[in-house]
């Protein structure tokens, strides 16, 4: 019994407005399911943002439907949780996997919290919850932990952040983490990260594509790609599966006293390249005036890039260590909110505070709102999580999914 995992697709990111980028993440994706084929796995795990959002253009979910129907036509099924980008946190709605259920999709829900796949593996997971309702997804771990108990093999799939590898934005701590699972199929991080945990091995396989710009370093490292896991091999070996993405992302610092000289480098670098590259460009020593420089990067490279970022960074006002600062990840808004919050003292305000500031910078004014409700709710009453939530999947729970869709549409 062999099984792939992968996350974070973010299938219908349109990076940088460009819908060559879109493509991109379609490419990577299609690559990656004939890959799972010709490596003859039992079943796939997808664990979250599937979907860029929670409202894919009809085009994007023609694109996952194909991959998922060439994959039935295999005879291997799927397994999907939402993620943070492709979830709604508002009551009745629902994310966009559950479209694909009767195309075969197995959606891991609040309602249908696992499955049994093969002789007696148990395959159970959270969709998404945010920080602030964090009570209730250690709950829910609990009660998931229990429930697999006594099963041969055990899989655990989430889309969280923990503290050990997102300091500045996690949901849950390691020791959160229930310690009977074989292994642990998690989203979220877009580097990859594989790790000894208890009896089994803790993964998040990252993201298939670049999606920001801080993965770079990582994709220089590991490359993006899933994994392929072996249940009958003792210790569950893990093979990574590097796909290689369509586009490069080049980064260069250049001095412009030297410009032709670094324009003729770069040229060199990228003349071999099977796709025009986005090129990220630091420019130093900035003499000239900044559309100048901006003008002649353009005519000599332009036809040659797929998109150039230029940053000027002038001697005369920041020194090259204020420069080094300023390129530090830890002086983002949302790692300064979080750190600023600490003074307050109350980790579930704090939690709430990061959670609206997610939603609100995106224009998510209902989501907000829910999310002030049901925190008003929690914080005041003990959390009561209600058994029949929690109950097996089954027809009736498939209905209520689909009931809770139709009051959606109306
Ligand atoms: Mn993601």
């Amino acid at each position: 019994m062999k099984f792939a995992h992968l996350a974070d697709t973010h299938l219908g990111y349109r990076q940088f407005g460009l819908l060559d980028r879109e493509k991109d993440f379609y490419e990577v994706f299609e690559k990656t399911i004939d890959k799972i084929i010709e490596e003859k796995v039992d079943f796939v795990i997808h664990s979250g943002d599937l979907f860029e959002t929670a409202k894919p253009s009809p085009v994007t979910l023609l694109v996952f439907q194909k991959a998922l129907l060439k994959l039935k036509g295999a005879g291997i099924p799927m397994y999907a949780i939402a993620g943070n980008h492709d979830t709604t946190l508002r009551k009745g709605t629902i994310p966009p996997q559950v479209l694909f259920k009767k195309f075969g999709l197995k959606v891991i829900s609040l309602i249908n919290t696992d499955y049994i796949e093969g002789e007696d593996i148990f395959i159970g997971g959270i969709p998404y919850i945010p920080k602030s309702q964090n009570n209730l997804l250690k709950d829910r771990l609990k009660n998931l932990s229990k429930k697999a108990e006594g099963h041969s093999k055990k899989i655990l799939v989430l889309h969280q952040g923990i503290d050990k590898y997102l300091p500045f934005e996690y949901e849950l701590e390691i020791g959160d983490i229930p310690n009977n699972f074989d292994y642990y199929a998690f989203g979220h991080v877009h580097n990859y990260i594989k790790e000894p945990f208890n009896e089994g091995f803790l993964v998040y396989p990252g993201s298939m594509d670049i999606w920001k710009s801080n993965e770079i370093m990582d994709y220089r490292k590991n490359g993006k790609g899933f994994c392929i896991v072996d249940l009958d091999a003792p210790n569950h070996p893990i093979k990574r599966v590097k796909i290689d993405i369509p586009r490069e992302f080049i980064s260069k610092t250049i001095d412009s006293s030297n410009l032709t000289h670094e324009i003729l480098n770069i040229k060199s670098m990228i003349k071999d390249l099977k796709n025009k590259p986005i090129l990220n460009l630091t420019i130093k020593n900035s003499k000239l005036s900044n559309s100048d420089i901006y003008d002649l990067i353009n005519s000599e490279l332009g036809d040659l890039c797929l998109l150039i970022r230029p940053i000027f960074k002038s001697n005369d006002t920041l020194s090259d260590k204020e420069i080094d600062i300023s390129e530090i990840d830890s002086l983002e808004p949302k790692t300064l909110l979080n750190e600023h919050l600490k003074s307050f003292e109350n980790q579930d305000i704090s939690n709430l505070a990061i959670d609206l500031y997610e939603n609100l910078s995106k224009d998510n004014i209902e989501e907000s709102e829910k999310l002030i409700e049901s925190f008003y709710n929690d914080y005041f009453e003990e959390i009561n999580v209600s058994e029949e939530d929690i109950t097996d999947a089954g027809e009736n729970n498939e209905q209520t999914e689909l009931k809770e869709f139709d009051n959606d549409i109306q």
